[in-house]
């Protein structure tokens, strides 16, 4: 082979403080994770030392500990972007010691195109397999590799035995041109192949090789609950009404689904439902949930940006490739995601909200409108162009302690004009057509906790009467109950 193989140490002596990464993969599948652990270890060696040492980090979506969490806790992080489910990572952000960019995935490989993130010095991309000619062949995740691969100073390969080369040929990768050269995605169902199943890199980038043996830092789920399933039985029995109604076409329309425990029990429900006809995915993010669904035959294809899946899972798929090989497409993330696509395909989004407020905004990110949970991921490149857009959540958080449908959102990522349905366990507010009070009506009474019912019912009692009624005064007056007494439930609107 013509490139050096190196070791992930030797690999992390070529980054220097103040370097920008972009790093391959899409959540923690298809993350690098040897030399971002090695610069974890190196960061905290130069640190002892009294050397200044920290990075930016560019990625598709999340990563695992390896990354986020290894050069969090080492603070070795400077900047970073766009999107991360780690809890030490999130621990940093909100004490102040990471500057965060929180960005819609589809957008991050044209902003690093159009320079908006920086100078990427080096791009770490995750293989099965490198031929000598260049042509990298990926793994389980995509995100934004073609874009960073391209635009790097260097390239270093994890080659990584974990992965099955038999996932050779489930990549379409494409970038697209910048404007005013960018032409029409021509992808008119989501089986559509557009690209190529390799990226073709510069072989004379190639810093060198690290050969690893990591499986996937996969997350497990929590199995279904009552209230999730309830959740995702509320979704099914929405779905099949519009069916019924003729607003959905009877052969269905391609998904999209969110991550998290919410969404991979909301999958399941819909598979279960015999009223669904066997339906495609367009979507980000293919969890347990779908490949089972595969299985069944109640999913036809899937298109997505990654496989995050748990490990057996990703072995099931790798050992029955030829079941698995026209069902799935593997696509960077500003294609998986491209708003042009989904509202071309005529996509429905199912996406998690942490709250939602009576008039239809949501928030999908931040916790009391202050600490930042995970990011904004995917969630807005598929509902602001969704034929319909749908968020569900557990009508309470923390034991009951806390609604998750409030006055007004304490922070806002989706907005009323882009959201049409709100799901909880208690049912479907469906707020297509309807004004802001009749949306009210709709969240409170379908929607809402019967512990917070009547609370929500005398907010709009003292409400300023308008197009949209609000106090002011007392419109996050529930979250400053819940982080002076710990409770929503004491809200007293009389306080206010
Ligand atoms: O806390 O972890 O301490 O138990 O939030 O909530 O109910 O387990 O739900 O795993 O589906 O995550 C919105 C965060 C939901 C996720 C969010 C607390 C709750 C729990 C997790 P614990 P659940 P999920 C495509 C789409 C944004 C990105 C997106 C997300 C924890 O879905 O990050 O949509 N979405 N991407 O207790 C305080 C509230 C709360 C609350 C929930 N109102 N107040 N805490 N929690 N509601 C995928 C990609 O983009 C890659």
């Amino acid at each position: 082979m013509r490139f050096k193989f190196i070791s992930a140490a030797e690999a992390a002596s070529l980054i220097k403080d103040g370097d920008i990464i972009g790093l391959s993969g899409f959540t923690p599948a298809g993350s690098p994770k040897a030399v971002t652990h090695e610069l974890a270890r190196m960061a905290e060696e130069k640190h002892a030392r009294g050397e200044h040492f920290q990075v930016g980090i560019i990625t598709g979506a999340s990563t695992g500990d390896s990354c986020d969490g290894a050069l969090s806790r080492a603070k070795a992080i400077k900047f970073r972007a766009p999107y991360t489910t780690n809890t030490d990572f999130r621990k940093a952000v909100n004490s102040g010691e990471i500057n965060y960019t929180d960005i819609h995935l589809s957008q991050v490989a044209q902003r690093l195109r159009s320079g908006f993130l920086g100078h990427v010095s080096m791009a770490i991309i995750e293989a099965c397999e490198v031929t000598d000619d260049g042509r990298v062949f990926l793994t389980s995740g995509v995100g934004i590799t073609p874009t960073v691969a391209r635009l790097a100073d260097k390239i270093v390969i994890e080659l990584n035995a974990a992965h099955s080369k038999s996932i050779i040929g489930m990549h379409d990768l494409y970038e697209m041109e910048r404007p005013p050269f960018r032409r029409p995605i021509p992808i008119v169902k989501p089986s559509d192949r557009i690209g190529q199943p390799y990226i073709q890199i510069d072989p004379d980038k190639v810093a060198g090789i690290v050969e690893t043996n990591i499986p996937d830092e996969a997350r497990a789920f929590h199995d279904p609950d009552p209230i999730t399933d309830k959740i995702g039985q509320n979704v099914a029995e929405f779905l099949a009404a519009d069916l019924r109604k003729g607003v959905i076409p009877s052969s269905f329309l391609p998904l999209q689904s969110g991550v998290g425990n919410i969404a991979n029990a909301v999958l399941s429900a819909l598979g279960k439902d015999p009223s669904i006809p066997p339906f495609e995915m367009y979507t980000e993010v293919i969890q347990n949930s779908v490949i089972n669904l595969i299985k069944e035959g109640r999913i036809k294809f899937g298109s997505t940006c990654s496989l995050s899946v748990t490990n057996d899972c990703l072995q099931d798929i790798y050992d029955h490739m030829d079941f698995f090989r026209d069902k799935l497409v593997l696509r960077p993330s500003e294609i998986s995601n491209c708003p042009e696509v989904v509202r071309r395909l005529g996509v429905i989004s199912m996406n998690t909200a942490i709250e939602a407020d009576i008039y239809g905004n949501v928030n999908s990110t931040h916790i009391c409108g202050t600490k930042m949970m995970n990011g904004i991921g995917g969630s807005g490149d598929f509902t602001r162009s969704a034929y319909i857009s749908i968020f569900s959540c557990p009508s309470t958080a923390k034991g009951g302690c806390i609604s998750s449908i409030v006055p007004m959102v304490s922070h806002q990522d989706h907005s009323e004009h882009s959201v049409n349905v709100i799901i909880t366990e208690q049912g479907i507010a469906d707020l297509r057509g309807k004004s802001p009070m009749e949306r009210a009506k709709e969240v409170i009474e379908h929607c809402a906790h019967p512990d917070y019912k009547q609370l929500l019912w005398d907010y709009l009692k003292i409400a300023t009467k308008g197009h949209t009624s609000h106090s002011l005064a007392a419109a996050l007056g529930m979250h400053q109950v819940f982080l002076n007494k710990g409770d929503m439930r004491l809200t007293d609107w009389g306080d206010f």
